[in-house]
């Protein structure tokens, strides 16, 4: 039944782009704010990086999603409105790139700074993900907060425009400063990784003299969390485990009530909240850290895992031999 409904999805989503790709190749590239022709900020109407890929002919198939965490300080009042299903107002961000499918529209036009918005994909930790094309055409992209700040510095929108350094897709090496996840099989992509933004590498902005920064790829593990480790390697020990994001303060696996421990009454909070029963009073119910095993259900089989992991059959995260975990 989960496969039916995947697929299903899978549909709705593929007919989803195509319908607003169309609407899409027309968006006008006059910045309203700014008046510059060839550039814009950030609006609704603004195509998505999927959309640009099929309007321009590209094949969604041969892409890589790449994850970014904007940083708080780059919301303002040009980059922050409601979304496409009215939802509350958030911060849209863009990703940019001038080589490879979407450089060019059907009508001739170049792509415009701000290039193409991101989907918010956690709203807590301010993570976006874009599809860009990896037929080897789109070497290098940019993220920006989706601000066209123009030149002219007496002008209110010329402050609040940020941007990382590019930032390499292609042909990075693992283990060196450009800095794959160990675990990465291949150099010649980074589908599945995060840009976080790395503050001891800074950079002046040639046009507008604001600092850019670099970053630094991590492997994404979703709900928020990133890490050093890719989930082929055998240092990955789960998602929460192996997440190192400061923002993302997730109670430990297998921690269910958040106390610090994970014991007994652990289990009984999972085998409650299964029953439907209240929990005990004053105990909290972390639904992340119930889902011990990461499949994104909360089911017996979590508990199961607890209770193994305190008889020291395995560790929390299922591996063998048991390991007394450090405090
Ligand atoms: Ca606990
Ligand atoms: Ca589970």
């Amino acid at each position: 039944m989960k496969k039916i409904i995947s697929i299903v999805l899978a549909v709705m989503l593929v007919a989803a782009v195509a319908a607003v790709s169309v609407g899409a190749v027309s968006y006008n590239p006059i910045d309203p704010d700014t008046g510059l022709i060839g550039s814009y900020t950030v609006d609704a109407n603004t195509p998505y990086a999927e959309e640009a890929i099929v309007a321009c002919g590209g094949d969604l198939s041969e892409t890589m999603t790449l994850y970014f965490q904007a940083p708080a300080d780059w919301a303002n009042k040009f980059n922050t409105f409601a979304g496409p299903d009215d939802s509350e107002p958030y911060m849209h961000v863009c990703i940019y790139w001038w080589g490879g499918i979407g450089k060019t529209w059907p009508d001739g036009t170049g792509v415009q700074w701000c290039g193409y918005q991101a989907h918010l994909v956690d709203k807590e930790s301010r993570i976006y993900s874009a599809r860009i094309p990896s037929d080897g055409g789109t070497p290098t992209v940019v993220w920006n907060n989706g601000v066209n700040g123009g030149m002219d510095d007496t002008k209110e929108i010329f402050n609040y425009a940020r941007q990382i350094l590019d930032l390499n897709t292609e042909g990075v090496e693992a283990g060196t400063t450009d800095t794959l996840p160990e675990g990465s099989s291949d150099e010649w992509t980074c589908d599945g990784l995060i840009s976080i933004i790395d503050y001891t590498r800074s950079e002046p902005n040639s046009l507008t003299g604001f600092d850019s920064y670099g970053s630094k790829w991590y492997a994404y593990y979703g709900k928020g969390c990133y890490g050093n480790y890719t989930t082929d390697s055998p240092n990955f020990h789960g998602r929460t485990a192996s997440c190192v994001n400061p923002d993302h303060n997730h109670a430990k696996p297998g921690d269910v009530n958040n106390d610090k421990s994970v014991d007994i009454n652990d289990v009984l909070c999972i085998q409650r909240y299964l029953a439907n029963l209240p929990q005990p009073t004053g105990m909290s119910f972390d639904l992340d850290a119930a889902d011990v095993d990461e499949d994104d259900f909360v089911s017996i089989m979590d508990a199961t895992r607890i209770q193994r992991f305190l008889a020291q059959i395995c560790n929390i995260d299922g591996s063998k031999p048991y390991v007394e975990p450090a405090e």
